[in-house]
């Protein structure tokens, strides 16, 4: 008898555990989901460089098999409609009003220019509008960074930043894009 109840108490521990178990690894499922478990990914936290400019915004940065995928969702309600130039700049530092982050991420010594183009810098992400709220969304594909590693094309620990004015792609070196309002600085994502 006594055995019997003993067994019946380790079945019932051992279906418990399982069904934790079970639960758990639904959790981690969730948490991560529209990630597969062998990519890597980083992201930045985009703020305004002034007090009375507000700039919310996130950038992830997804890579897998050598390809980076960039998704930034961004608000700037003082740009609605309007046309504003997106750079990784070298620093990830965003003090002294964007101007820490330094020139643009340039690592293969390249002339400023337009994305895919004759020259561009690695950091020359572009142009994007905000919509009528102030809301915009820039996503971009390429096998040109890393996130992580010991590359000169690693994203990691470099600056991100939203110039208040267009990308004319020609002036040098900078595309002459105007003041930085928004900056952020990409890190290892922690999920
Ligand atoms: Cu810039
Ligand atoms: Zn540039």
């Amino acid at each position: 008898m006594k055995n019997r109840k003993f067994a019946l108490v380790t079945l019932l521990v051992t279906v418990s555990v399982l069904f934790t178990v079970i639960a758990c690894n639904r959790n981690i499922k969730a948490s991560t989901s529209g990630y597969s478990a062998n990519s890597t990914i980083a992201e930045a936290i985009l703020v305004g460089t002034k007090p009375d400019t507000l700039v919310r915004g996130k950038i992830t940065f997804t890579e897998k098999n050598s390809v980076v995928i960039m998704k930034m969702e961004v608000f700037i309600p003082t740009k609605a409609n309007q046309t504003v130039a997106l750079h990784i700049h070298e620093n990830g530092a965003c003090g002294d009003m964007g101007k820490a982050a330094g020139g643009h991420w340039n690592p293969t010594n390249q002339s400023h220019g337009k994305w895919g183009i004759a020259s561009y810098h690695l950091g020359d992400i572009g142009n994007f509008t905000l919509d009528s709220r102030g809301n915009g969304i820039v996503t971009m594909e390429t096998n040109l960074w890393a996130i992580g590693g010991n590359g000169l094309n690693n994203i990691v620990g470099k600056g991100i930043i939203i110039h208040g004015g267009l990308d004319d792609y020609i002036t040098q070196p900078t595309g002459n894009a105007g003041t930085r309002i928004g900056c952020g600085i990409i890190a290892m994502a922690k999920i």
